[in-house]
């Protein structure tokens, strides 16, 4: 460890994000924003239980260690819901929910992998993708690349309720990665955001492996929105993915750590307090509320 780094050389004082007015690293925000979030629940007229949130991302991106990170935000202990593996093993290629014990269990979460930055045809997927995000698709869906899900599919579900629709999606990058993303993976994800921008749906990205980025990150978790490295990476998604820089957000998975304080889960809470607002303000809003 570098003596600039234990002693935050290189940081600027001023944060490039504050997410919030007088914004603090204190406890207190972080259970102030575990407050928010309990509060976070769809409204009555939408007959809504549970918001449906999906995350898309390449594999080795993070997104199970997410789903886990979010799961262990849940119930405030470290927990695995799903299986993290290390880049080029167990290649995710089921469609998954699931559901969280504690806090979030007003949440399902959705897991889909893909797709690959070679991949060159993605039709069949960019068609799957449709159908999950219309609710079409039952957990537990096996991808194949060369055809989409077929109306006689076990998987395929007819009529689905608005409780079965995605109400918001979650595009999960490595933050390592986010500099210079492929070409043919912009290509793919910019097919994707189309698909989902049809249908409404709102979105967000998130920056996994900040720690790995940046090592004050490693150092001090606290120094997420002081370091210049971290901005560049979201600077950067954002122009790739079209998407406002605001509704980028880096973090550091729990994947790593053996336990986890509320220093660790306050770029966590942010995330989800985020897309937890938008979810609800979608179902709101949504179109086939006001239809049923
Ligand atoms: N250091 C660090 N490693 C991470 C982080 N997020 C994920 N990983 C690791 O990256 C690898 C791939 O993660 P995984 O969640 O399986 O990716 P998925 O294929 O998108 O589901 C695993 O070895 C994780 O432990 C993070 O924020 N920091
Ligand atoms: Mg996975």
């Amino acid at each position: 460890m570098g003596f600039g780094v234990l002693f935050g050389i290189g940081l600027p004082w001023t944060p490039w994000r504050a997410p919030y007015t007088n914004f603090k690293w204190k406890k207190e925000t972080a259970e102030k924003l575990q407050k928010d979030i309990n509060d976070i629940l769809p409204t009555a007229e939408t007959g809504l239980k549970k918001f449906k949130v999906l995350t898309i991302g390449t594999h080795g991106h993070g997104k199970s260690s997410l789903i886990n990170t979010l799961a262990s935000i849940s119930v405030g202990e470290k927990t695995t819901v799903c299986n993290a593996a290390p880049m080029d093993e167990n290649v995710t290629t089921h469609y998954r929910t699931f559901d969280f014990l504690g806090h979030l269990g007003n949440c399902v979460l959705g897991d889909i992998c893909g797709p690959l930055p070679t991949a060159k045809d993605i039709q069949p997927m960019l068609d799957d993708i449709k159908a999950i995000l219309k609710g079409n698709i039952k957990s537990g869906y096996k991808f194949d690349p060369k055809k989409s899900i077929s109306e006689q599919d076990d998987y395929f579900k007819e009529s689905p309720k608005f409780s079965d629709r995605t109400h918001c999606v979650i595009i999960v990058i490595d933050s390592l990665q986010a500099y210079e993303l492929p070409p043919s993976y912009v290509l793919n994800m910019e097919k994707i955001m189309k698909t989902i921008n049809e249908l409404n749906i709102p979105v967000i990205a998130v920056l996994t492996k900040a720690d790995l980025l940046s090592e004050h990150v490693e150092y001090s978790i606290a120094s997420i929105f002081r370091c210049r490295k971290i901005q560049k990476s979201v600077d950067d998604t954002a122009k790739q993915l079209k998407l406002p820089a605001p509704k980028v957000f880096p973090l550091v998975n729990f994947e790593a750590m053996d336990s986890f304080t509320w220093k660790e889960s306050i770029p966590v809470l942010i995330t989800l307090k985020s897309f937890l607002r938008m979810a609800q303000q979608h179902s709101r809003n949504a179109d086939e509320v006001k239809k049923e």
